[in-house]
């Protein structure tokens, strides 16, 4: 262990013993904050250390590690004299050139710590060269064995890095590596992964794998069935193509282990000295979004693409009856929806790939109720396919809406062979269109619809394994903000308790999800933020009635500061008329509202302010005031764990006129801030110009204009030490028109 606190000593046993101890650690880390992260518990469990190596001393501990070699390896050598402790706390893996042999370290617990479930993490760094690569993996006998499935064994590459830059992938293999093999994984980036320590941890359960980087979420799958039989880790490293071309690389080169420990849930062992409302506070307050969640969040606004026979039949619910002969849109063209999305801002599209109506905008196999019994290119049209590509050349993401509820769909109400009907389908969208973004569930059913049950897990099961990227909407990932209008609430939080039915998640629709009270006793909090959805029109579908019903600039502003202004993702829709084009209207009304947006927020009157704040933690200049003015959002103000009222004044070298204000909590530490005011300074006194509660994501906030040369924050409350990445002042001119 490098650096070892006296932190690392206390918490050596049962974590939860050593609550305020482990809670100055997950902050006090800066950039390393998720050092001593481990997956949030059920109230009345805890974790305990099963088993460690801080890799202390001289030599490895061979009670604990097998060294590997000396033996060929992939297109080098394991060799047991590249592996060794460096003296200061950590395990190195070298990569070295010897003679015309490349060789490498490798180790395992194999017959020493054989384990079943639990939270496995290492703490590392990763080499600078290309050629090799380095992993830290789960194995057992039995993988090599087919059938079963994953069961009697998984390979478990928790962390296999081959790339020098910041993606990474994680994956399972399983039932052997001949032709029975199976494998599935993702591959994603994290900004500044190759350089520093990170985290890489797995929770393991009966029932499935949950992967984390940097203490934030990465992938969650029950592929092959999960492992039920105790596994050694692996720590290598690997010399190969995929890694680059090692006749380039400057040698040796390392890969350092800080620690690799295991816990296991226990009962019980709750912290002596919190009361229950205290604990709950600090749990409440350190969940963390995933990193879908978090890259979702970051695209703030999103459009919606309504289309089905409705555009022709002037409806907004379709009966399911209509024929498919009716949908001919003539001039039907996905890159104009995507280029006046992108033109809007927007950084994805979700298309209804198939509405209550039943009709697919695509050509399924498994009905005739879609595009290829219409005259739209002669039913050879495929209009997820052809958003999908637009979408990719605009740079666009894309996510796709499919209704459960069907109303043309024959089997639809025998729960079993709609739900493989359904299930089918969502297969065809999830393999066939390259990556997608979100899948979107709509809860939605007409009061005389037949009973129903949706197999919402098994549909949750498909999209972890064919999109592990791709968020899901009114699932486990994203919530309803509960209203159409597009408002989200003023104080929107986004960590809740969740019930413990399977799609009952939250009532969308309540008042108030987020405050202590509704947590109630919170046994099952999760990171669930609220995506706002409102068309720019009254109804979804398109209607020529409407034509001069498209909402007015100031109302989309409204609604703008109301949605991602109020710590949401706003998704906008925009419903293509008979030709198969968003409307003039709808056009034209988009460009006014994004100039603007752009006139607003043209220039921060806070970017070049010198901030200094009431305290800083550990008067680290890492948490210092300034990194909410540096423009980088991984960086951030804090103060001491409990210090939960704090200010910041920032100066802003003369006098600036501004009314909207924007704050953005560092939400990858969690979501804090309960309470806070704005002030100005007239020269003698500090003046309240605005106030708020939540911050979340981001904050705006809009006033009448105030000029000032100092303004002050005062976070009047917060769950624990605030965590603020973001600060600006903007003077937006008067809205004029429409
Ligand atoms: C609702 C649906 O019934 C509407 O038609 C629309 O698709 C909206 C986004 O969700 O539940």
């Amino acid at each position: 262990m490098k650096s070892s606190s006296h932190h690392q000593a206390v918490c050596a046993g049962v974590v939860a013993l050593c609550f305020g101890a482990v809670s100055a650690v997950v902050l006090g880390a800066g950039q390393d904050a998720a050092r001593e992260f481990l997956p949030p518990l059920p109230e009345g469990k805890s974790w305990k250390l099963a088993w460690s190596d801080e890799f202390e001393g001289g030599t490895i501990d061979q009670s604990k590690w097998e060294l590997l070699g000396d033996w060929k390896r992939r297109d080098g050598y394991w060799v047991k004299d590249d592996a060794y402790l460096d003296g200061q706390g950590n395990l190195i893996l070298r990569t070295k050139k010897d003679g015309d042999r490349y060789t490498c370290g490798a180790v395992r617990t194999r017959g020493r710590f054989e384990h079943q479930y639990g939270y496995w993490v290492c703490r590392c760094q990763f080499p600078k060269q290309p050629g090799h690569w380095p992993a830290f993996w789960l194995m057992a006998d039995g993988v090599g064995k087919a059938g079963d499935g994953g069961r009697d064994g998984t390979e478990i590459d928790i962390m296999e890095k081959p790339w020098r830059d910041d993606r990474t992938t994680q994956n399972l293999h399983w039932d052997g590596y001949g032709k029975e093999h199976r494998s599935s994984g993702l591959q994603f980036s994290v900004p500044g992964l190759n350089e520093g320590w990170h985290t890489f941890g797995l929770y393991w359960t009966p029932e499935e794998y949950v992967f984390f980087v940097d203490g934030l979420e990465s992938w969650r799958t029950s592929a092959g069935g999960v492992s039920q039989v105790p596994q050694f880790a692996k720590l290598t490293e690997e010399i190969g193509k995929w890694g680059g071309d090692i006749a380039k690389a400057q040698l040796p080169d390392y890969f350092t282990v800080d620690y690799v420990r295991v816990y296991d849930v226990v009962d019980g062992a709750k912290p002596p000295d919190q009361d229950p409302k205290k604990a709950l506070v600090w749990r409440a307050a350190n969940v963390r979004p995933s990193l879908r969640q978090l890259a979702w969040q970051d695209l703030q606004f999103i459009g919606f693409i309504h289309y089905t026979v409705n555009a022709f039949t002037d409806k907004e619910w379709g009966e399911g009856t209509e024929s498919p002969s009716i949908f001919n849109p003539t001039q039907l063209d996905t890159r104009q929806w995507a280029q006046v999305c992108k033109d809007a801002g927007m950084k994805m599209i979700i298309l209804t790939a198939k509405h209550h109506d039943g009709f697919c905008l695509w050509p399924s196999k498994y009905t005739e109720h879609s595009v290829k019994n219409s005259p739209y290119k002669n039913g050879k049209g495929d209009i997820v396919g052809e958003l999908a590509k637009a979408c990719r050349e605009a740079g666009l993401k894309l996510g796709l809406y499919l209704s459960p509820w069907d109303r043309h769909e024959s089997t639809y109400g025998n729960t079993e062979t709609y739900n493989r009907y359904y299930q089918n389908q969502l297969r065809e969208l999830l393999t066939n269109y390259g990556e997608i973004t979100e899948v979107w569930f709509d809860g939605a059913k007409g009061p005389n619809a037949k009973n129903m049950e949706y197999d919402w897990n098994g549909y949750y099961a498909l999209v972890h394994e064919f999109q592990p990227k791709a968020v899901i909407f009114n699932g486990p990932d994203i919530r309803w903000v509960g209203n159409e209008r597009g408002y989200a609430r003023e104080s929107e939080w986004s960590v809740m308790n969740r019930n413990e039915k399977p799609f009952d998640f939250i009532k969308a629709t309540a008042k108030d999800l987020g405050s202590l009270e509704a947590l109630g006793a919170g046994n099952h909090l999760i990171w669930y933020p609220a995506e706002t959805d409102v068309s720019i029109r009254p109804g979804w579908f398109y209607h020529a009635k409407e034509d001069d019903k498209v909402k007015s600039v100031e109302r989309l502003l409204d609604i703008y500061f109301s949605s991602v202004g109020y710590n949401s993702v706003l998704l906008l829709n925009l419903p293509p008329d008979r030709r198969g084009l968003i409307h003039e209207n709808d056009v034209q009304r988009l460009r006014e509202f994004r100039s603007a947006l752009n006139a607003i927020f043209a220039e921060n009157l806070a970017s070049a302010a010198k901030a200094k704040a009431s305290r800083v933690r550990d008067n680290d200049p890492a948490f210092a005031a300034d990194k909410i003015t540096d423009g980088d959002q991984e960086t951030y103000w804090t103060t001491d764990d409990w210090t939960t009222a704090a200010e910041v004044e920032f100066d802003l070298g003369g006098d600036r006129t501004f009314n909207v204000a924007e704050l953005g909590e560092h939400i990858r530490t969690g979501q804090r801030v309960s309470a806070f005011v704005l002030e100005s300074w007239d020269g003698t006194n500090w003046k309240e110009f605005a106030r708020g509660t939540t911050v979340g994501y981001k904050r705006l906030l809009r006033f009448n204009e105030v000029t000032a040369s100092k303004v002050r924050l005062r976070i009047l409350d917060s769950r624990v030490c605030p965590t603020l990445s973001s600060f600006g002042l903007y003077h937006a001119p008067a809205v004029r028109g429409s």
